[in-house]
């Protein structure tokens, strides 16, 4: 007698799957290259995936980030970021919320609002790329 086939297995997402199509306009050597793939990285060991996760931004050359993903994204306002992912992730506390940014974005512009998370302690991810510098302007 035919046996049914068996359901296929279910295949994790690798870094690769989190990567969008969107070839990243940075400089040549921007360190916002490698912030990049760590993060597809830890995404897919975590095994985590991209439905799952939203990636959210404010304004700068690192607050481009979202797109270069296949999650959920959200590239808003300068230095808002915090006040949107959190907003998200406490009406969607299923979801994964990474928030990413520059300094300027997070500690200049945005600098109420950090201090602020920090006092919510919202479940949130915040990854600052630190370049000392106003990048994008
Ligand atoms: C409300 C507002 N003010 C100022 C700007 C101009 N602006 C665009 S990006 C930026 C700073 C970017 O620096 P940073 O956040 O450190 O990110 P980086 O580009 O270095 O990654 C500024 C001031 C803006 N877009 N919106
Ligand atoms: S201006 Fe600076 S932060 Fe922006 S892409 Fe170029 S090297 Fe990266």
């Amino acid at each position: 007698m035919n046996q049914p086939a068996p359901a296929a297995a279910f295949e994790a997402p690798a870094a690769k799957d989190f990567k969008s199509s969107y070839k990243p306009i940075w400089c040549p050597g921007c360190g916002d290259f490698s912030v990049l793939s760590s993060l597809t990285k830890a995404l897919a060991t975590l095994g985590l995936r991209p439905e799952n996760v939203a990636v959210i931004s404010g304004i700068g050359c690192s607050s481009r980030i979202p797109a270069y993903t296949t999650c959920y994204g959200f590239h808003g306002v300068h230095g808002r970021a915090l006040a949107t992912a959190a907003g998200l992730k406490l009406a969607r506390p299923d979801l994964t919320v990474v928030v990413t940014g520059g300094d300027g974005d997070g500690y200049s512009i945005g600098g109420n609002h950090f201090l602020h998370a920090c006092r919510r302690n919202v479940d949130l991810t915040y990854v600052v790329m630190d370049n000392h510098v106003y990048g994008m302007t």
